[in-house]
């Protein structure tokens, strides 16, 4: 068991404020549109409009939202009492739950993408006069902008599980992004220890950190062993292959009434042919490769897999140690592999390779310990329910995360291959209920040392 204490202020290790200008923000906002609309573009009126999941919101829906928050933050809000609860009811997503959002009357694209272009325009305009130094805490540092420039982040990616999910005729990319042949052979299961000790988790970073990050803490770990890699294909097989799907005492009570409920045999996306199991991701179908991250599972295949290995899943805090904690200098790290903004060669990230990379793609992206990819290629379910950090405050609305904290929820942390780089960082906290398999999702095991 941890103990946690909070730790008073200490430099930002996320955003650079110092990188804040009006400009940058500008070009920050008009790059993520451009993205937004690279994704949607050969889409056709049924294909954004029609509900293709119940767990999913039909696409133009998602374009609306981007546009509804941004004119709620960066010209409502900038001007008045900030008040999430009266963004406009249509995009509001609390008043339409996702599996309804198909029945809502929407504008068309082109009726969209001009409220998109208006909001935009008074947005840069407020922009000229907004004072990003020394004004209010949600100005401050640009922080409200980096706020609204991650929604959209965020919002590609659901557009993009969308289109995995998508019906009718499969989502073909706009650009395939070529992957850099993979160079370190990595040994599937082979694990590495952390020391344990007092170790700092979380940021005081106010520029581009969500209030689910802060505050930055101090806590002990016990010492643990962490998989050097994500779980693979080629061992979630063997799994399969020794009836991990059939085995009672590999699941949880919990987990066992879903597999039960749900009747799979294989993660999401997969389809048995003939000779063996392929897998789909947008437009292509290909043989199960082993070497690549096992992607597709929910909480509860992870949890049963992680029984099956004799290991267990890591605790969010154990994750974050592993990958940016560096106990011979007692340093956090921004990213797994240091300091250095995302590049292609240190990640599979940015959403263009529109699939996953076999594990050891990527020599540079390993923490100090020495876990290759804990940032890319797939979201990695945690142990951990989502909840604040000792000193937690909403900021600024608690429906960002306050209102998910619980234990319906399960952290995962990484990022995905479809996760924009401005979107993820060794602090980044996501969440989803443990049964859920439409995200990017994979894990790594655990053990106590
Ligand atoms: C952090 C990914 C769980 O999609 O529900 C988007 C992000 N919050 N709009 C979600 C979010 C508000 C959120 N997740
Ligand atoms: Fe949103």
């Amino acid at each position: 068991m941890s103990t946690i204490r909070a730790e008073p202020a200490t430099p930002p290790t996320a955003g650079r404020p110092e990188d804040t200008s009006r400009a940058t923000v500008a070009a920050g906002l008009a790059e993520a549109r451009d993205r937004t609309f690279q994704l949607v573009a050969s889409l056709s009126r049924d294909d954004l409009h029609r509900q293709h999941d119940p767990l999913m919101s039909p696409v133009v829906w998602d374009l609306g939202h981007i546009a509804a928050f941004e004119e709620l933050w960066l010209t409502r809000n900038l001007s008045g009492v900030i008040e999430f609860a009266e963004m406009p009811g249509l995009y509001n997503p609390f008043e339409h739950p996702r599996r309804v959002r198909g029945a809502l009357e929407l504008p068309d694209l082109l009726e969209v993408q001009a409220t998109m272009a208006e909001i935009r325009a008074r947005v840069l305009d407020r922009l000229e006069t907004a004072d990003l130094i020394g004004g209010p805490t949600l100005l401050r540092d640009g922080y409200v902008y980096r706020m609204v420039l991650q929604h959209e982040y965020q919002h590609d990616e659901t557009i993009i599980q969308t289109l995995q999910l998508k019906q009718g005729a499969p989502y073909t990319p706009p650009v395939r992004r070529s992957l850099p042949l993979p160079r370190a052979t990595l040994d599937p299961g082979a694990m590495v220890r952390f020391p344990g000790g007092e170790v700092r988790l979380g940021t005081d970073d106010r520029a581009t950190a969500y209030d689910n990050e802060r505050p930055r803490y101090t806590t002990q770990l016990a010492p643990f062993w962490i998989d050097v890699t994500p779980v693979t294909n080629g061992q979630y097989l063997e799994f399969m292959e020794n009836g991990g799907y059939r085995r009672r005492e590999l699941w949880t009570d919990a987990g066992w009434a879903w597999l039960t409920e749900a009747g799979v045999v294989s993660p999401k996306h997969w389809v048995e042919d003939g000779g063996g199991w392929s897998s789909r991701s947008m437009d292509v179908v290909a043989p199960i490769d082993p070497s690549h991250p096992v992607c597709h599972v929910c909480w509860h295949e992870a949890d049963a897999f992680a029984r099956f290995a004799g290991k267990r899943l890591p605790t969010e805090a154990e994750w974050e140690a592993a990958a940016s904690w560096d106990p011979a200098t007692a340093t956090q790290r921004p990213y797994p592999w240091g300091d250095a903004a995302w590049s292609p060669e240190l990640a599979n990230l940015d959403q263009l390779a529109f699939r996953t990379a076999p594990v050891g793609s990527y020599p540079r992206n390993v923490s100090p310990i020495g876990c290759h990819g804990m940032i890319g290629d797939v979201w990695e379910w945690t142990a951990s329910d989502l909840a604040g950090y000792p000193g937690f405050a909403p900021f600024p609305y608690r429906e960002y995360s306050e209102a998910f904290f619980g234990p319906e929820y399960k952290v995962l942390r990484g990022g995905s291959w479809a996760t924009r780089p401005g979107a993820v960082r060794s602090t980044f906290r996501n969440w989803d209920y443990p049964i859920r398999r439409q995200i990017f999702s994979g894990f790594r095991c655990a053990r106590d040392a």
